[in-house]
């Protein structure tokens, strides 16, 4: 039995699974475990102003680190506040543990009293029930270990007159890392191998399209020479954008953010090999982006269905650095061929221009694709890029150079509003003010009040908000469809006064040829800060614009 409370043992719990960072917003029900880990030697504790944005900061922690990200909130409504980062938490994989309190267990009455398992469940997110006082331990283990091998959001539901209880039994934690079966690599599996490389041979316009876990696996330089050896050429999920830049048969993104000329060529691809990634309806475009072509997969998991569509023709299930490397040593047995590779295509890539639709512009307003291309050429490669969700973030993909390690996006459940607190959680694990949220000014002010977050515990972001003054991606499809587009218009928010008055700096931008010199005045100060860019709302992303010809809003 140990003489310490079950609160303070469940700190040293978190310690001991490798926890050093929190995101925190108190209660009764977590309060004493919060102020616990406070006190625990190199442990950093981030106090958020709402819920959502303490777990989002955790899921942008992990974005940035690859550790478990860790946050925690009350009972009752810190609960039922989290909800929509639960979700985008389970659709994006982020492992995640939320250590929730629970109302009292054995009070007669509790106006905060909740059966929070069921809204968590229906999330997607797993919940653990500690409600015994000799499994507490096992309780954090499971946690962790479902958060890490199943790389999903878990919560922790302690009631909080157990916490006050001394933690009966011994007091030595065993981590959930010492349990997690340790397979290596999965290879590919012989057959069907032979029928990929068999495809790969044949195919005369083979494209190779790199997700999340050829990030994960580190297969770029396999996927490359895989490539090379089949004559493919090279393209990416969204989250992943940015892995080929600098090669010459990098297409880019793949899905409804391709631009013109890759759309073009996956029209005419023969053979898509998608390594690592999931191929969403996103990814494929619902199935339009290329329709000629026969779809093979190389994936730890290999899913038929996905998104209410078959995903491929032919499978192997292998981790994407070993697939590919395998694929590409078979290969290497027959002729090399030039495939979808020639040195006019490559110029061809080279030179496409970017989308230059025109549209009329109000003065003193600017183009945000001018706007984007300024921002790439002041803001170094190396810096943290986050990204939100509204029309605009359409835009920002069109940044170049940039590692799709340090690329922070959450958009698998569609939600806006989760950016900032992303790039807070990026900031607390970078610690060197090298990070940029490129923001919707409706995204941005949804949670605006974190700016006191950052402002107090001296974190760095630079904030560009491409500022419509309205939900642009709802003023877009409104006028399309020929509806009143009042109701998404709200006006040019002045976010360089709001982040002053959160004691940051903040400015509004009426010159582009400024940005250089604030880039400057940003690296040369210690707060975070925004620069507020007023663009026009005419431009419609091409996105947008094939929506129109598709005939529907779903994005
Ligand atoms: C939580 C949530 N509420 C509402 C929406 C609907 N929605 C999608 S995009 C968008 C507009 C976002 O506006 P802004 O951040 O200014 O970006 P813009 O589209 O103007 O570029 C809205 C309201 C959503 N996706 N998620
Ligand atoms: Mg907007």
């Amino acid at each position: 039995m140990s003489n310490l409370p079950i609160y303070e043992m469940l700190a040293r719990a978190f310690a001991g699974e490798g926890v050093d960072t929190l995101f925190s917003l108190m209660g009764d029900g977590n309060m004493h475990w919060a102020t616990a880990m406070s006190k625990i030697d190199g442990m950093r504790v981030f106090h958020a102003r709402h819920e959502h944005c303490a777990c989002a900061m955790a899921m942008g922690y992990f974005s940035a680190t690859g550790k478990v990200g860790v946050a925690t909130v009350t009972c009752g409504p810190g609960v039922t506040q989290i909800m929509t980062a639960l979700t985008t938490a389970t659709r994006g994989g982020v492992p995640m543990v939320v250590f929730a309190g629970e109302s009292p267990i054995n009070a007669k009455w509790y106006n905060q009293a909740l059966d929070q398992a069921p809204l968590v469940t229906a999330t997607g997110a797993h919940y653990v029930r500690a409600h015994s006082t000799a499994r507490m331990y096992d309780a954090v283990r499971e946690a962790f270990y479902v958060a890490r091998h199943e790389r999903r959001p878990v919560v922790l539901g302690v009631p909080y007159d157990l916490q006050k209880l001394p933690l009966p039994g011994p007091s030595d934690y065993v981590a959930s890392s010492f349990l997690i079966p340790e397979t290596g690599r999965t290879p590919p599996n012989p057959d069907m191998l032979g029928r990929l490389v068999e495809r790969l041979a044949g195919a005369q316009r083979p494209i190779i399209v790199a997700g999340r876990g050829a990030v994960r696996s580190g297969a770029q330089a396999a996927i490359e020479g895989l490539a090379a050896a089949s004559g493919a050429l090279l393209a990416t999920t969204l989250p992943a954008r940015g892995m080929f830049d600098h090669n010459p048969y990098s297409i880019g993104v793949a899905g409804g953010f391709s631009t013109e000329i890759a759309r073009e060529l996956f029209a005419e691809a023969d053979l898509v090999v998608a390594v690592g990634a999931s191929l969403t309806y996103y990814t494929v475009d619902g199935g339009a982006l290329f329709p000629k072509a026969f779809v093979a997969q190389i994936d730890e998991q290999p899913r038929g269905l996905k998104d209410g569509m078959r995903t491929a023709d032919l499978f192997v299930k292998a981790d994407a650095k070993a697939g590919a490397e395998a694929a590409a040593r078979e290969l290497a047995r027959s002729a090399a061929k030039a495939g979808f590779r020639s040195p006019a295509l490559a110029q061809r890539i080279a030179q496409a221009a970017p989308d230059t639709a025109q549209f009329p512009i109000e003065p003193g307003l600017f183009d945000p694709r001018h706007v984007v291309a300024e921002l790439d050429r002041v803001i170094p490669k190396d810096w943290e890029m986050v990204s939100g969700s509204g029309h605009s973030a359409y835009f920002q993909t069109n940044m170049r150079g940039r590692r799709p390690e340090q690329f922070h996006v959450m958009r698998e459940f569609g939600a806006i509003g989760n950016a900032i607190s992303i790039a807070t959680g990026v900031a607390a694990a970078k610690r060197n003010g090298k990070v940029v949220l490129i923001e919707g000014d409706g995204s941005l002010i949804m949670h605006i009040q974190e700016l006191e977050t950052l402002k107090r515990h001296g974190l760095r972001i630079l904030i560009c908000v491409l500022n419509d003054g309205a939900y642009g991606a709802e003023l877009h499809k409104l006028r399309q469809d020929g509806l009143d587009d009042s109701g998404a218009i709200f006006g040019r928010t002045d976010f360089g006064s709001i982040a002053r008055g959160f004691g940051l700096r903040g400015t509004t931008v009426t010159d582009l040829a400024q940005l250089e010199s604030l880039m400057r005045d940003y690296d040369a100060q210690g707060t975070a800060e925004i620069w507020n860019v007023p663009i026009s709302d005419q431009i419609t992303s091409p996105t947008m614009r094939r929506l129109r010809s598709k005939g529907h809003g779903v994005m």
